[in-house]
């Protein structure tokens, strides 16, 4: 029965009432993952220039020695608020965002499995940022013990203000929200996938999705506890962090770092995901190694929850602890490097179209190579001993937050854009963004490398004019300015093409994955008639009946 055009047949029970209001209502009130996903990047973006602008405000500061642009006491606040920002409120939620757009369209389904709880989780995400943020207005102003907020420093008797406090009550609540997606997204990908989607043909972004949820499901519990201790000792003058009455500080590092280690896989899987999806449409060729590129992802997933030490070299836990912890993290080379081999290696040979989307994503891989490069060299005790709580670190992951996951965020929003809005983003501004990007990102970080292994330590309000140091400090800076007029540039495009963009259709970059085979934007309920699955390229098998993905496959 060959022959047969095996269509899923429509389902034909009344919808569950999505979209029953109108207006802001629609919005605010809805449980459709399409909303909730294009909400999340809306509010991400709103963060990114608010994260951004602290970015700024640091640099101009360190742009020349002594300078006295901000107090010190600000300098700390917007430090901590950056990096909070950047981690909890940008990137990780954009990825988020995206996957909860993205997923069920990619596997054929109508919506996540839990669609109000899709919901509650993105309201939490909004709430824990407008706590953080509504410390501002307090009277002792916004945290100031830096991103992962160490005790006892973040604890009562080093820090009566009361941002600490808020901090850990908003990133509570986040976080909460973030086990709830992780949840969300492994029972949709595990049970709601259109027949003939089995995992070997699943597309590699929701691979890594899946991957990314178990993490979320695993390690935001680790750190979500630690807030609670930390607020009981906070609040109710429990003692689980301070030393002086028998609590251990080290003890917050451990779960800090044993959340915060597979936290930036969080950060950075979701991200190859994109990846993985970008080059091989820009490539004309199918991806090169799908099951390397999955496994390998299943392989850092697993590694990245037994390294967090690489953190704590410092501490001086002895050597046998360091000396794992420092083999165990690079290994972790070892899937990232066959990762990047795999992209290369589609890329090869390939008929490489050079749009935005791709420009972005080849500008990933090199910058990425460079923070992993540095990372494999950190894993080394001897050498993090030298470069720690240095500039070479802040160098270190902004080579792999920024050159890696916001890059692949870019190459995310440009390639699926037309699909969220129906419309093209602009190919000149994209290429005008991409180029000030790239420019003003290694302007700004490059030269840090090099700052770190002179001496200059990490979240220093100011600097002696010590040789060379201010050149290099105002070169840094001079490269933040030119990131920031490439935001505007990016922002300016979103706005223009959301008006006048070109119209985009169903597939305009000619793509085989299953959120190209609806109308862009997709209709409430995603698809009239999803397209048979009987390969990794649906839609290349729908146009190449004659070549299709995998000749022998049946038909489900
Ligand atoms: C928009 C351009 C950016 C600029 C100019 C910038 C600049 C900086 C600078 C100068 C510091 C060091 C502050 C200090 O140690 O005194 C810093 C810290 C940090 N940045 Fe960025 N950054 C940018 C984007 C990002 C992104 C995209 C991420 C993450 C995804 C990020 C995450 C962090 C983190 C986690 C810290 C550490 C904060 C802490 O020490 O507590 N940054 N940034
Ligand atoms: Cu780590």
């Amino acid at each position: 029965m060959s022959s047969r055009i095996p269509i899923v047949p429509e389902n034909t029970e009344p919808l569950p009432r999505l979209r029953e209001n109108e207006g802001m209502l629609s919005w605010v009130a809805s449980v459709d993952h399409k909303q909730i996903g294009i909400m999340y990047l809306i509010c991400c973006m709103v963060f990114f220039l608010i994260g951004g602008l602290e970015a700024l405000l640091i640099r101009i500061q360190l742009a020349q020695p002594e300078f006295g642009f901000l107090s010190p006491e600000v300098y700390n606040q917007m430090f901590t608020m950056h990096g909070t920002t950047m981690i909890f409120f940008v990137v990780m939620p954009f990825l988020i965002g995206v996957g909860v757009y993205l997923v069920p369209l990619m596997i054929g389904a109508r919506d996540m499995a839990f669609p109000r709880l899709n919901a509650l989780s993105f309201w939490l995400f909004v709430f824990g940022g407008i706590l953080i943020y509504y410390s501002f207005l307090t009277q002792s102003g916004a945290p100031d013990v830096g991103w992962f907020a160490y005790s006892p420093l973040s604890e009562k008797p080093f820090s009566l203000n009361k941002g600490p406090t808020y901090w850990a009550l908003g990133l509570l609540a986040t976080g909460i929200g973030s086990v709830a997606s992780g949840l969300n997204n492994v029972v949709t990908i595990l049970t709601m996938r259109t027949p003939g989607m089995t995992m070997r043909r699943l597309p590699l972004f929701v691979w890594m999705i899946l991957v990314t949820s178990f993490l979320l499901i695993f390690v935001i519990p680790i750190i979500t506890s630690a807030f609670a201790m930390m607020l009981l000792d906070r609040l109710l003058g429990a003692t689980f962090f301070t030393p002086a009455h028998g609590g251990s500080a080290i003890l917050w590092q451990h779960f800090f770092w044993g959340f915060g280690h597979p936290e930036v896989y969080i950060l950075i899987l979701p991200a190859f995901g994109i990846i993985s999806e970008v080059i091989p449409v820009f490539s004309r060729k199918p991806i090169y190694g799908y099951e390397f590129v999955a496994g390998s992802t299943v392989a850092i997933g697993l590694l990245s929850l037994g390294v967090w030490v690489h953190h704590m070299f410092a501490v001086g836990l002895g050597d046998v602890t360091n000396l794992y912890f420092s083999f165990a993290s690079m290994l972790i080379a070892i899937p990232t490097g066959v990762k990047v081999l795999n992209w290369v290696a589609t890329m090869w040979g390939g008929k490489i179209i050079f749009a935005t989307p791709m420009l972005f994503a080849t500008a990933f891989i090199i910058e990425f190579v460079i923070g992993g490069l540095t990372g494999v060299a950190i894993a080394s005790v001897p050498i993090d001993w030298v470069v720690t709580d240095s500039y070479f670190i802040v160098a270190h992951f902004h080579y792999a937050l920024f050159g890696g996951s916001l890059f692949a965020i870019f190459a995310g929003v440009y390639y699926w854009f037309p699909k969220f809005t129906g419309r093209m983003m602009s190919e000149t501004l994209g290429k005008w963004h991409f180029w000030l990007t790239v420019i003003g990102f290694n302007l700004t970080f490059f030269i840090q490398h090099f700052l770190g292994m002179m001496g200059m330590p990490r979240r220093t309000y100011t600097y002696h004019d010590f040789p060379y140091w201010g050149s290099m400090n105002l070169i840094s800076t001079i490269g933040a300015i030119v990131l920031a007029v490439s935001v505007l540039v990016f922002v300016w495009n979103i706005l223009q093409s959301l008006k006048r963009g070109e119209k985009a259709g169903g597939n305009p970059w000619n793509a085989w994955t299953l959120e190209w085979a609806t109308t862009s934007p997709p209709a409430v309920h995603n698809f009239d008639l999803v397209p048979p699955v009987r390969g990794r390229r649906p839609l290349w098998d729908l146009a190449h009946p004659d070549m299709p993905d995998e000749p022998d496959a049946k038909v489900v």
